[in-house]
């Protein structure tokens, strides 16, 4: 990836991967990630741990779409059709299948809504507002429900060396703050569409607790 990010790419991407009958798109689903994960770089090496993660969820997701069941996973939805009609999914504890596509792409999911929520909060900041706390607060309603003392701990370590909100908006290359502040406006309804889709599929499902 050798493109500076750009947060109107993102928001490209998450358009692209809602479907017209509203499915979601893995392809693109991940290809917003992917372009997360450059943000994430672009940060410094304090996120390495977080975005190594990130990438091997969407290598796992990615193994399976251009597999030889690749045409199973074009959108979520057929995705989870599939692992739960073939059984390929660890339903309460992790056995067979430690590493399904639905258990892996609710981990992404769930990181959705930190976005959805730190993205919100930038956007309604003001000068004196400060990332690690915007991110904090945001991790707190979100994510941290479903990590374990240990990471919650390396989370909180790594919030304090994020860069002000000044450099966030410099990193989005998005314009000014004017700019950046309108584009989020216009993303945050998609991201939130691409999350609310998910979620209500996997509470159907009733897949929201997978281990
Ligand atoms: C821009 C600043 C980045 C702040 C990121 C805030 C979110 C912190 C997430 C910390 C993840 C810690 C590393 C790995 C955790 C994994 O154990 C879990 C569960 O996976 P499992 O072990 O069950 O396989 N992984 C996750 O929860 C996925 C975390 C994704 C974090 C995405 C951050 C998005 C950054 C976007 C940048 C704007």
């Amino acid at each position: 990836m050798a493109d500076a990010f750009s947060l109107q790419r993102v928001l490209e991407t998450f358009r692209s991967s809602l479907s017209e009958n509203k499915e979601v798109y893995i392809k693109y689903y991940i290809a917003g990630w992917q372009e997360l994960v450059s943000f994430m770089n672009s940060l410094g090496n304090v996120f390495s741990f977080i975005s190594k993660d990130v990438v091997s969820k969407i290598q796992i997701l990615e193994n399976f779409l251009s597999g030889e069941n690749g045409s199973n996973y074009v959108t979520i939805q057929s995705m989870v059709k599939y692992e739960l009609e073939n059984d390929l999914v660890d339903l309460t504890k992790r056995g067979s299948h430690p590493e399904s596509g639905c258990r892996t792409l609710l981990r992404l999911h769930r990181a959705l809504r930190w976005l959805e929520l730190f993205l919100e909060r930038l956007r309604t900041s003001t000068e004196d507002s400060k990332t690690s706390v915007m991110c904090s607060d945001a991790y707190n309603e979100s994510l941290a429900n479903h990590h374990p003392w240990l990471i919650r701990k390396a989370v909180g370590v790594a919030f304090c060396a994020l860069p002000g909100r000044e450099t966030f908006f410099d990193v989005m290359n998005a314009g000014d703050h004017t700019q950046v502040v309108a584009l989020l406006g216009e993303s945050l309804p998609l991201i939130a569409e691409v999350y609310q889709i998910t979620e209500d599929l996997y509470a159907k499902n009733n897949l929201l607790e997978l281990p």
